[in-house]
Formats: structure tokens, C-alpha cells, sequence
């Protein structure tokens, strides 16, 4: 027997609409249905309805859930988070307070360093139940999908371990899991003063492993003053391209080194944080179409400034928000202030912003045909708000606000 859900009494359903980027004047496009119910069948979005109607077959659900006249969203999808690591990094809060920057404590040997000698330490068993309650917690604001990073191994077993925690996570828990290679985040302390030296060897030796076991679509590299210069970054990206990855790129987080440009040369998948990326790299972005994933998140805490969300939107680049949750520059997942800062730091409207952590979202990580919106034949991944409108969820902040959350068609929170 199918399993039908009806959800009813929604006061305002508000969704993209589409399975593709949304960029310029449509990234703040979405429907608004006053007064709307969903029926669900199987996990999938089979009818939605507006007006006080109720979907023809919706007598039949087996489960009905009422929204009690609040909204309902598409879940809310993560494109960015590095949440498979041992240990955390709190110490680095005094070190900041006496005046270290981010790249200070890398160069020190600390930073993600510090992370990677506590995620070798730590067992494949241990990270897989860590990581389990970080997304359990993400699911209860509201995520239902979420990219995750390496690289915090930068060897070939450790990193291997990673991407099995983060495929098991996608095969047992309801947050569904896009994996990302990341061996090159930064130089590890065998090879320091090396880093050509690295990015061979995981030319050679990681990339190849890594596809053959299938672990991950998508390669990235952190393209930063003292990581990864930009000539290191497109032949690993290269290499990557020539293996079949989509590409990823942490770009400009700190300093405008040409990742950007880079990214937009070779038509990556996405470019990410792009804080310090001025005209020129954002044309680039926009003539390679690039997805910019920003995460205002990191710029609120290394108190930086913020990308120029408006400016990338004007050129047409389909603008992305995702948390970066990482135990350094970003120990949050909390994607609901994101969506704030997305607004009051990147003038973005509520309806702009909601585009980002969804259909853009889904781009992002290649998941568009499946989710990102509401609409029939779309995976039922949604959430029903504490909340009359998305106004109130962008407005508010440091509370959750996610009420109810469907995965699959499943109540999961
Ligand atoms: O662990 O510091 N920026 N990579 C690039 C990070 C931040 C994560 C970290
Ligand atoms: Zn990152």
C-alpha cells in the first residue's frame, strides 16, 4: 500500500519554482500559495493545491499533519559545511582575543592543522556518531540536505576515512549527503614547504583512489594566500576536470589571489566565500556560470566584511548561502541566521535569500532534478515553520524556528 501524507491549513507555501539556477531578476521569484496543502505519496510531492482546496485523493492519506495556517518551505539545503572532524578548536577564541588572525594560527601550525591531527586520531566509528548528532541537530533547523567537505586527513588513508563517514551519513541518516574532495585544504606538516610536491601526490595517488572507490562528484581546493596559490589550483582543479569531478572553489575567503577568475575560466560548479572578490572575478563567475556560494556566517565570525552578494546578483550569478560549519572559522550550522545575515548584510530580500538556500542550493550540490522546490514529482523534503510568513524566519534570529520537518515524505523532527 502507497504511504499518503496530506499536509493542510498551510497559511502561506512559498517555493522556487524550477530545476535550474536562479539568477539576476529570478532569483527572487518564488510562488506564494495562500491557504495551500500538499499530498504526498510515496515521497513524493504528488499534488499541491491552493485556496482552501484540498488535492483530489487527499481522503485517502494515512498521516495528516496541520500547518495551522503557518509557512511551509522546500527543507532548507546546506552547500557548504566541512562537518566530518575530531575534536573541536576552541582554544584558537583566546589566540584571537590576543590579536591572531585566521591565516596567523594555519601558518603556526594550528587551524585546520590543529583538525587534522585530531581527525587522524580519531576512529571512522567515532567521526560517523559525531557526525550523526551534528546532522541530527541540522535536521532540527530545518536542513534536510547537506554537502560535507574532507580534508581534514590530507593523507590518502585518513581522507578515504572521511569519505566513507560522509557516505555512510548519507546512506543511514535522513539528511541526504553530497561528498566534496577537499585533500587540498591545506599543506600537511609532511610535505611543509612542499606544496607542489602535495598537490602532485594527490594528483597521483588521492584523486585517482578517491574516484575509483566513488567516494566523492566534486573536487575543491582553499585557493589562499599561504595555501594554495592559484597556478597550484588549476592543475589540481584540471587534473580533477580531466577525471570527470565537478569542480569547487574556496575562493577570496581572505585575500583576492585569483580563485575566482580561476573558477570562471574553468566553468566550475561553484566558487565559495568570494569575500574580498571584486568586478573583474565576479565577471568572470558570471561568464563561466558559476553558482557563488557566500557564507556570511564566516565573514560574522572572523569579523570581516561582507561578499557582495548585490553587485553578483546584478551580473546574473546565481547566488547560493550556505553555513560552512567547520570547527574554525565557522563553528555554526545554524542556516536560519545565515538567512538573516543573507538580508541585513547582503541586502538580499527574504524571497532572494530563500532561492539561495534552496533551488540555488541544490544546483550547487547537483541534487536539482530531485530537490530544492516544491513541486509535483519533487522529492517531499519540506519544513512547516513556527512562523506566519519568511519574513519572520529572516527577521528573527538565535531561535529556531523550524517546527516540523519532512524528509522523503517522513515526519523527521
Ligand atoms: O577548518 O578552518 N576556511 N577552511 C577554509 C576552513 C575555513 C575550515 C577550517
Ligand atoms: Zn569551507
Amino acid at each position: 500500500m502507497s504511504r499518503r501524507m496530506l499536509i493542510k491549513n498551510i497559511g502561506v507555501l512559498q517555493t522556487p519554482i524550477g530545476s535550474h539556477k536562479h539568477c539576476g531578476e529570478a532569483q527572487g521569484e518564488n510562488l506564494k500559495l495562500q491557504n495551500a496543502a500538499v499530498l504526498i505519496e510515496d515521497g513524493l510531492i504528488v499534488d499541491i493545491t491552493g485556496d482552501g482546496e484540498l488535492p483530489r485523493g487527499a481522503e485517502r492519506a494515512t498521516m495528516m499533519i496541520n500547518a495551522n495556517g503557518s509557512l511551509v518551505t522546500p527543507g532548507l539545503i546546506d552547500a557548504h559545511t566541512h562537518l566530518v572532524f575530531g575534536g573541536w578548536r576552541q582554544h584558537e577564541l583566546a589566540m584571537k582575543l590576543h590579536g591572531a588572525t585566521y591565516l596567523d594560527i594555519l601558518a603556526a601550525g594550528g587551524g585546520i592543522l590543529d583538525t587534522v591531527a585530531k581527525t587522524r586520531a580519531a576512529s571512522e566509528e567515532e567521526l560517523y556518531q559525531k557526525g550523526t548528532r551534528i546532522l541530527d541537530d541540522m535536521l532540527r533547523h530545518g536542513v534536510t540536505t547537506a554537502e560535507i567537505k574532507s580534508g581534514y586527513g590530507l593523507d590518502l588513508e585518513t581522507e578515504l576515512k572521511q569519505l566513507r563517514v560522509v557516505k555512510r551519513l548519507g546512506d543511514l541518516h535522513p539528511v541526504a549527503t553530497s561528498a566534496t574532495f577537499l585533500g587540498a585544504h591545506a599543506v600537511p606538516p609532511e610535505y611543509k614547504g612542499r606544496a607542489d610536491e602535495y598537490i602532485e601526490f594527490i594528483i597521483e595517488t588521492v584523486l585517482p583512489e578517491v574516484k575509483k572507490q566513488r567516494l566523492a562528484k566534486a573536487c575543491d581546493i582553499f585557493c589562499e594566500t599561504g595555501v594554495f596559490d592559484a597556478a597550484q589550483s588549476r592543475r589540481l582543479l584540471t587534473a580533477a576536470q580531466e577525471l570527470g569531478f565537478r569542480l569547487r572553489v574556496h575562493a577570496d575567503e581572505i585575500d583576492e589571489i585569483g580563485g575566482a577568475a580561476l573558477a570562471g575560466e574553468l566553468g566550475a560548479l561553484t566558487a565559495e566565500h568570494l569575500i574580498a572578490t571584486g568586478e573583474a572575478g565576479a565577471d568572470a563567475l558570471a561568464a563561466g556560470g558559476v553558482i557563488a556560494a557566500l557564507l556570511p556566517q564566516t565573514s560574522f565570525y572572523l569579523d570581516k566584511t561582507y561578499a557582495a552578494a548585490r553587485m553578483m546578483i546584478g551580473k546574473g550569478i546565481p547566488v547560493a548561502i550556505a553555513s560552512d560549519f567547520n570547527p574554525g572559522s565557522c563553528p555554526s550550522y545554524d542556516l536560519q541566521f545565515a538567512m538573516t545575515l543573507g538580508c541585513l548584510k547582503y541586502k538580499m530580500t527574504p524571497e532572494e535569500v530563500l532561492s539561495a538556500v534552496t533551488v540555488n542550493a541544490a544546483c550547487a550540490v547537483g541534487m536539482e532534478s530531485r530537490v530544492g522546490t516544491l513541486e509535483i514529482g519533487k522529492q517531499a523534503d519540506l519544513v512547516v515553520w513556527d512562523a506566519p510568513d519568511l519574513e519572520t524566519v529572516c527577521y528573527r534570529f538565535g531561535v529556531n524556528l523550524a517546527h516540523i520537518v519532512i524528509k522523503n515524505g517522513e515526519k523527521v523532527v
